[in-house]
């Protein structure tokens, strides 16, 4: 054995050490940066310099607690947990990491002695935006929240040299798509590990090699992963997880022949290709396209994750039946479900185990949550496209489905004593054979991941209670029948309060410690706390403050919109948000229509009547898939609705409308606070859960919306009477889709609100009326999503909704309430139900 540390132990121990904190060493390290590591000086260092140099300086201190955890971890050996995920939507670091440091007043005032403000370093950051929308956020808040619980967690993605598309909106309301190259400037928070580099191969020949399963798979394209670590520092303590993003790149630099030849585009063709997988996040949630790039994501991101986990689990030293006692593998919905089949073959091509034995092992190391039900978001891969880039893997699924593991219970000890089969359970059931296979027959049979990672889990989950059930109910049926009940579980989604009440609602935040006699870092980590503001809203003082730090909110939003639109918000109205992505089940068109409705209301209205009505404005925000022509329909519309109204003499002190682009964390995090109101009002059945209604009613937002998703786990904490509720309940909808299918009746007759609605735009009254049409034939024709059921009855809640309003002591009342009662949805309490009733994995305390 190597004697440590090398050299003079004297000499290390006294060169090792923490870095001092206090104001002066602080502005000291961030000079210090300014001069070495950014090679600048003080007379040209401009607003992004100071804060790459913070950055610096704040990163000095994650690397120091990420050091300590992982020494930990390794000295330790717990059982840990990886996160699989295709998305994490990370947003800004620097202000969070300052936050979750416990350093933010230090570095605010140090900023200050250099001459720059801390606000505006802050707002130099880019977002990292490698995600879509609620999923990706959703496991950021679990990263943040890990660390914060002390657990032995890593997450595993993609390092995408291009984020989610920057939305540009033309004049005309189209929305346009721009590159988001977040990497422009280099990226202080993530480390390159180029030694920590594994070979991922596709295409090639995979050929059996005996009856035992076992294959050989050769030739293909191999491409390298090289691993970038993201530091994620806990709230309040030492521990900082990971992020372990992976980049593609080529095996060999480039063809030497064909560069020797001229043929240059060539001799660069296969690096193009490696470098092609991480180039680009998918922008499409909720739909598949089956495209072959996506697959390759994939597979390189799960096989890399795989390799790096066994390796790792090797350095223990254990039998490989053990794995599973020191790797729980989450998969962030289907997205990483190739990591089924990639174990497999690990297992039985590399480590040489029998078919029972792998499969067991598999079993007991995967985790499945689901997040939609909707069925065009149900991943399928064409079986060829599957056979041409991983053969091997198709091989392995086939497997599954006709000799062996589907056909067996989960157990490892007695895998091979008590087989059930499907076909043993049911017998003479040839339907259901057919709904529960993994291969979907057709032109062309299609492999169902959502059935690989049922039967390849240990459990599954859905992401609230109706969800949940409805995934027992709907999708996952049959296995429920098969498995039992007891492997299909719910964990309800949570959020971070750190970023989304402490970060972004700094003052809010101060005025519940203060109320509270606590400290934030106490009632932050025990969300339930907030429960002790219940009393005040008998306090007249303390409603009047609550009040007035909404009303500030609502002016810095309004600041910002003035800022980038160059448009003056009336911040005396009643602010009503809708912010996520635009889709037909979210129903976002059923919102816009209501405006107009309210607008054709207030025209008809003598300017004192008009003066009555409780004034409002209303926001929207977010991306449309670039391919999802009816979504951008939509955009447009709400556009062009804006500018009419807007300008209209009559009704604009009483309503007004706007889109603001490029919707994003960072927005959100201005956005959220400054709300009254804010709209989930999807189809019933259809949200899985949502989390921005989580954020809206804890920073004191009262939630108008169906009875769906995590809604209804809201409205039970804080109350009906405080949640505005609307709408056809879930089990209606089916019985309303057929109707409007068997049965229909002229929306005339039906809703004739609406048709009035519907006719006004088809007349032009927002420009060209024609371009809407196929946006307003998806009500008019078929109304899959129902808005023609319940539009009269969203048109009385928004009604309630200013009459409640109208009252603002009471509305104060409710806004405290509400907040109150969100202490359920901490991500913190999500993170602990997986570790517990799921992974099996406990903290690890790291002390300084
Ligand atoms: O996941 C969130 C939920 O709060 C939302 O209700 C749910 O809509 C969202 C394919 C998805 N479900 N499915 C996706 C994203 C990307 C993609 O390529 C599907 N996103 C959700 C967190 O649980």
């Amino acid at each position: 054995k190597e004697k440590w540390p090398r050299g003079d132990e004297k000499e290390w121990r006294s060169a090792l050490r923490g870095l001092d904190t206090d104001v002066g060493s602080i502005t000291k390290s961030v000079v210090h940066h300014v001069q070495t590591s950014l090679a600048r000086q003080p007379h040209n260092l401009d607003d992004l310099g100071a804060y790459q140099a913070a950055a610096l300086s704040v990163r000095d201190n994650l690397i120091l607690n990420w050091n300590e955890t992982q020494l930990q971890y390794t000295r330790k050996a717990p059982k840990r947990a990886y996160y699989l995920s295709l998305e994490f939507l990370m947003g800004r670091t620097l202000d969070n990491a300052l936050l979750n440091l416990g350093l933010k007043d230090e570095y605010k005032d140090g900023i200050k002695r250099l001459g720059f403000s801390i606000e505006d370093i802050l707002e130099q950051e880019r977002d990292a935006a490698l995600g879509n929308g609620g999923l990706g956020r959703l496991a950021a808040c679990y990263l943040d929240s890990s660390a914060s619980q002390e657990l032995p967690l890593w997450g595993y993605g993609l390092r995408y040299k291009y984020g989610i598309f920057q939305q540009l909106i033309s004049p005309e309301g189209n929305q346009l798509e721009a590159p988001d190259p977040w990497l422009e400037h280099q990226n202080p928070w993530e480390l390159p590990r180029l030694d920590v580099v594994y070979d991922v191969r596709f295409y090639g020949q995979a050929e059996r090699l005996d009856g035992k399963g076992r294959a050989q798979w050769t030739g293909g394209q191999e491409v390298l992963a090289i691993a970038y670590d993201v530091m994620i520092p806990g709230y309040g303590t030492q521990t900082t997880n990971n992020l372990r993003l992976w980049e593609s790149r080529p095996k060999r630099g480039f063809d030497l022949n064909s560069f020797n030849a001229g043929n240059y585009e060539g001799a660069v063709e296969s690096s193009n290709s490696a470098e092609a997988i991480t180039s680009v996040l998918y922008p499409n949630d909720h739909t598949t396209f089956g495209k072959e790039l996506r697959l390759k994501q994939q597979y390189f991101w799960t096989a890399a994750s795989l390799a790096d986990i066994l390796r790792r689990f090797k350095n223990l030293d254990k039998p490989i039946t053990e794995f599973p006692e020191y790797a729980a593998i989450q998969l962030n919905d289907t997205h990483p479900t190739l990591a089924i089949p990639e174990l497999m073959r690990v297992l039985i091509d590399e480590e040489e185990l029998d078919w029972n034995t792998a499969w067991g092992i598999v079993t007991n190391t995967f985790f499945y949550t689901n997040h939609t039900v909707l069925p065009e978001a149900l991943e399928k891969w064409p079986v060829p496209l599957i056979e041409h880039v991983l053969p091997r893997h198709m091989q392995i699924i086939y497997d599954i489905v006709s000799l062996r593991s589907f056909f067996l219970t989960r157990t490892l000890s007695d895998a091979s004593s008590s087989r059930t089969s499907v076909e043993r359970k049911f017998p003479h059931d040839r339907e259901r054979l057919a709904r529960m296979s993994l291969i979907e027959e057709g032109q062309p049979k299609q492999v169902r991941m959502a059935h690989l990672a049922c039967i390849g889990s240990r459990k599954v989950n859905g992401v609230a209670e109706l969800h949940s059930d409805l995934v027992r109910t709907t999708i996952l049926k049959d296995f429920v029948e098969f498995e039992g009940i007891s492997k299909f579980g719910n964990v309800t989604n949570g959020i971070t309060p750190r970023r989304w009440l402490d970060q972004c609602n700094p003052e809010l935040s101060a005025l519940i410690s203060k109320t509270l006699k606590l400290d934030k870092t106490v009632w932050l980590k025990d969300l339930t706390k907030l429960e002790g503001l219940l009393p005040f809203t008998e306090d007249k003082a303390f409603c009047k403050e609550w009040a007035a730090i909404k009303q500030r909110n609502k002016e810095r939003l309004a600041h910002h919109v003035e800022l980038t639109l160059g448009l003056k918000v009336n911040t005396n109205a009643l602010f009503d948000v809708q912010i996520k992505r635009l889709h037909e089940y979210k129903r976002q068109t059923l919102n816009i229509l209501g405006v107009i409705h309210r607008y054709l209301t207030l025209k008809n209205m003598t300017p004192a009547k008009r003066k009555k009505v409780v004034n409002r404005v209303v926001f929207f925000a977010g991306k449309a898939a670039p391919a999802y022509y009816i979504a951008k329909l939509t955009i447009r519309l709400i556009v062009n609705v804006a500018r009419i109204i807007n300008a209209d003499p009559d009704t604009k002190d009483h309503l007004t409308l706007y889109f603001l682009p490029d919707y994003s964390v960072s927005l959100a995090e201005v956005l959220i606070p400054a709300s009254n109101i804010s709209q989930h009002i999807s189809t019933a059945g259809t949200e899985a859960s949502g989390t921005s209604n989580m954020k809206f009613c804890l920073n004191g937002g009262l939630l108008l919306g169906t009875v769906d998703g995590a809604n209804i786990e809201i409205a039970e904490e804080v109350g009906e009477s405080n949640v505005f509720f609307f709408g056809h309940l879930t089990p209606a909808v089916e019985d309303l889709r057929f109707q409007h299918l068997y049965h229909p009746v002229p929306l005339e007759q039906k809703c004739p609100a609406l048709a009035h609605v519907l006719n006004q735009v088809s007349a032009g009254l927002f420009g060209d009326g024609h371009v809407y049409e196929p946006l307003l034939n998806t009500v008019r024709q078929g109304d899959y999503y129902l808005l023609s059921d319940d539009f009269d009855s969203y048109i009385a809640a928004l009604g309630m909704v200013d009459e409640a309003y109208s009252d603002s002591e009471e509305w104060v009342k409710k806004s405290i309430r509400t907040t109150a009662k969100m202490g359920k949805f901490s991500s913190d309490r999500a993170i602990n139900e997986y570790a517990e009733s799921y992974w099996n994995i406990e903290k690890v305390p790291v002390t300084k």
